[in-house]
């Protein structure tokens, strides 16, 4: 296959990546990165401790210059979490920023600390992995269990990153904004390997708030990618700070993903900057698969048109037991695609991989979308109740159920997603205690340290007993 980063194989002095803790070149990146990837080459998988950092960033583009298939972690997954992502996908080792102490369930893996301030000779590039080949394995929550590894390929990667070019017309010349984790394609995929594809730049700042964005603005930025969460901390911000909104309005386009963009928070952006948001829509194991175009007004409520190459088609909702029909008439369906961009399969995981498809293979989404008249898709709801999407992470509720089941003072648990203007939707859980009730903080770091910071429920309500129906199962919508 072509180069995933042709910019690396014949590099310039053009800026390739700032973040708080340093700036690249394409020049120092090639030579920084081929000399890691040098040292990690035929390994078979590679971990990176995916902190927001040059350093990390540096050893995931490394690891896929050498044609190693990489893991980024999350560096704040907790102790279950972390020792399962390390078990299911089998690291040879860890690359990470120096100083780190990682964490016992990964700091038994032989280690690579990147400096990204040493300035070695380049290595010469092995040659380029066939389009099929493992890039990435990103970990993403279902309804139960734990994370699935879902498998990007180089191909797929490639194949998303050219069509989200053409729709947004982006270039070399693009400078790109954001505050993004980098263990998920949003971030990663499309925030940290987008820019690098294209030969263009990150400015990653760490953290983004109203003056900080602003500034990066003014410094040059093209782009900016964001959670809902981010639109609407910026909007209370660019309200206090008018200046900072229309100093943001320099650029060329916002855009927000990986969960719903309200109307409300729309209509403050576009106040603030005079830009209209543009959505797109994907997930972990499809990556990208529609965006409203750089060269159309965008139409608030939708999530854009099919990339190129992409097929997205609607299948009738399954009736669920006791609920009247609502497809047919009503124009919603499930949304089922496929496309170069779509994984390989779940790691190690055949089965689910397998379910994931239907027989004439096409990917299930588990979203529920309608086609509006100008043939954009809206997007109106999921299929599944037990997924959770808070600041745009997808959070499965049996996931923490199980872990709050395992705190001696839980005797049962109901977990749900509750609307929330901030985070989207915040986890709330319902807990009948077993005995006195503990203090709701304690089971709050119970979820974060076990899981993740961002599992945790942000509100936990003691009850006598949770809803049930004749069967004995919890009725949700009842809470
Ligand atoms: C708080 N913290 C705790 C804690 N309470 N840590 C441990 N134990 C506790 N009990 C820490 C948090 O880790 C965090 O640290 C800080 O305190 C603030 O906590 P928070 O309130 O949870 O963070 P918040 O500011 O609300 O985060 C909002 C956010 C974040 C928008 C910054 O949700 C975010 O980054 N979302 C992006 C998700 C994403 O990239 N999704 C893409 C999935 S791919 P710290 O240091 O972290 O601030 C996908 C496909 C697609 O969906 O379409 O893109
Ligand atoms: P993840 O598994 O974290 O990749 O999350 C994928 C899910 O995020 C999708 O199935 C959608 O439900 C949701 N999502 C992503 N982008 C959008 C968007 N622009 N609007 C609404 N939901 C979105």
């Amino acid at each position: 296959m072509n180069r995933l980063f042709p910019a690396l194989a014949d590099p310039t002095d053009g800026p390739a990546l700032q973040f708080p803790d340093g700036t690249v070149t394409y020049r120092e990146l090639a030579a920084l990165a081929s000399d890691l990837g040098a040292r990690v080459v035929g390994r078979s998988r590679i971990a990176v401790w995916a902190t927001p950092t040059l350093a990390a960033a540096t050893g995931i583009t490394a690891g896929l210059l050498a044609g190693v298939p990489v893991v980024p972690v999350n560096p704040k997954a907790g102790e279950r979490e972390l020792a399962h992502i390390v078990a299911n996908s089998a690291p040879e080792l860890v690359l990470t920023a120096p100083g780190v102490e990682l964490p016992a369930a990964i700091a038994g893996l032989p280690r690579i600390d990147v400096d990204v301030a040493a300035r070695p000779d380049p290595q010469p590039l092995p040659a380029e992995p066939p389009a099929d080949a493992p890039a990435l394995v990103v970990y993403t929550s279902g309804t139960t269990g734990p994370p699935k590894g879902a498998v990007l390929s180089r191909g797929a990667v490639a194949a998303d990153l050219d069509a989200l070019a053409d729709a947004w017309a982006w270039t070399g010349a693009d400078r790109l904004a954001h505050a993004l984790p980098i263990f998920h394609v949003h971030g990663l995929v499309l925030g940290t390997l987008g820019p690098l594809r294209r030969g263009g730049s990150l400015h990653h700042l760490g953290a983004i708030d109203g003056q900080t964005l602003a500034a990066a603005v003014a410094d040059g930025a093209t782009m900016v990618f964001g959670v809902p969460t981010h639109y609407h901390r910026l909007a209370a911000d660019f309200e206090a700070d008018p200046e900072a909104g229309r100093t943001v309005g320099g650029t060329r386009l916002l855009i927000s993903g990986s969960a719903a963009l309200t109307a409300v928070d729309h209509a403050r952006i576009e106040k603030a900057t005079g830009i209209a948001v543009r959505e797109r829509y994907g997930l972990t194991e499809t990556l990208i698969l529609t965006a409203a175009r750089a060269d159309e007004e965008p139409e608030v409520g939708t999530v854009g048109r099919p990339l190129a190459n992409t097929e997205v088609r609607l299948a009738p909702l399954p009736a669920v037991e006791g609920e009247q029909p609502d497809g047919a008439d009503s124009g919603l369906g499930a949304v089922e695609v496929r496309g170069p961009q779509l994984f390989s399969g779940y790691l190690d995981l055949p089965e689910a991989s397998a379910a994931s498809r239907t027989d004439d293979g096409w990917f299930r989404t588990g979203d529920i979308g309608r086609w509006t008249d100008s043939g954009l898709l809206a997007l109106v709801g999921r299929q599944a109740t037990d997924l959770i999407k808070s600041g745009g992470y997808k959070i499965g509720a049996g996931e923490i159920e199980n872990a709050l089941l395992e705190h001696p003072a839980v005797a049962e648990v109901a977990v749900v997603g509750v609307p929330d203007p901030d985070l989207g939707e915040k986890i709330v859980a319902h807990v009948v205690p077993a005995g006195e009730a503990p203090e709701a903080r304690e089971l709050v770091d119970h979820v974060a340290a076990l899981l993740s910071p961002h599992k945790r429920p942000r509100e936990v309500r003691f009850v006598e007993s949770l809803p049930r129906n004749a069967m004995g199962k919890v009725q949700k919508k009842l809470l």
